[in-house]
């Protein structure tokens, strides 16, 4: 942090970390946590819940898309020393808390987060489109029938190829309609596809079940799919 931006008075110190997630061992002090000025006021005036969604929105930007944006690097399981990223967060102007993620990582309502044993670490649980990260999954038998939620405008592309993952590291599946119901949501009119989940494992396909219940596999053939009339 540059010495003449804190004497201009547009940052303020907020913190000071010890970091025993970092290289150097337990006890080291690393760098004091900056704020801009507006920023910290915006925080201010926000309320309890708009806090914890936006610490989710920027948590799932950084730890399943995007990490450059804190200048951060996932290990290849998806995990981040949480006080780099709140360190990382604060130094590129984005002030995050300890307790704030947290209440995400406790009250989520997808449980998108998790943290280590140690409780040093956090990842996201799925959702990954970062390169360099695989994590780890439990191979599962599906039940018999899991739902897909898109919209109209993918209909053709999907009778076409199927579900393709995307810029995702797998196609997302969820056990119920409901669940599909507010994935389908986040574009539009949601329309819910069914997948023939049981007959496609025993055709050979693989299916992982992430540890937030999402089920995931590498695509689904249109043949495995029922389009609504
Ligand atoms: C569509 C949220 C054209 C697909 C949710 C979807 C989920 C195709 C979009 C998680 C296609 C990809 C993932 C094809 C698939 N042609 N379109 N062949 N194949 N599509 O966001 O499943 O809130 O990558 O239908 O709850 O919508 O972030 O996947 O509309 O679990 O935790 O391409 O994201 O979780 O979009 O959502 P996405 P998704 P979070």
């Amino acid at each position: 942090m540059p010495q003449t931006e804190i004497s201009r008075g547009r940052f303020l110190v907020v913190d000071e970390v010890t970091s025993p997630c970092h290289r150097g061992g337990a006890g080291i002090r690393h760098p004091i946590h900056y704020v801009r000025k507006h920023e910290l006021f915006r925080i201010i005036s926000m309320t309890r819940n708009d806090k914890l969604v936006s610490t989710s929105k920027f948590l799932s930007l950084v730890l399943r898309h995007r990490p450059e944006v804190i200048g951060a690097k996932l290990d290849p399981e998806g995990w981040l020393c949480i006080d780099e990223l709140i360190s990382q967060a604060n130094a590129h102007g984005k002030a995050i808390r300890m307790e704030v993620i947290h209440e995400v990582v406790a009250t989520n309502d997808k449980n998108r987060f998790a943290l280590s044993e140690d409780g040093l670490r956090i990842r996201a649980s799925q959702g990954h489109s970062v390169r360099g990260v695989e994590l780890v999954f439990e191979q599962k038998t599906p039940p018999g029938i899991l739902y897909h939620g898109t919209v109209a405008a993918f209909l053709e592309s999907i009778r076409a190829s199927g579900l393709q993952k995307r810029s995702r590291h797998h196609v997302h599946l969820s056990p119920d309609e409901e669940t599909a119901t507010k994935v389908g949501s986040r574009r539009g009119k949601p329309i819910i596809l069914q997948v023939a989940a049981e007959t496609m494992h025993r055709d050979g396909h693989q299916f992982y079940l992430s540890a937030n219940g999402v089920w995931l596999v590498d695509a689904v053939p249109a043949t495995y799919l029922t389009f609504p009339v």
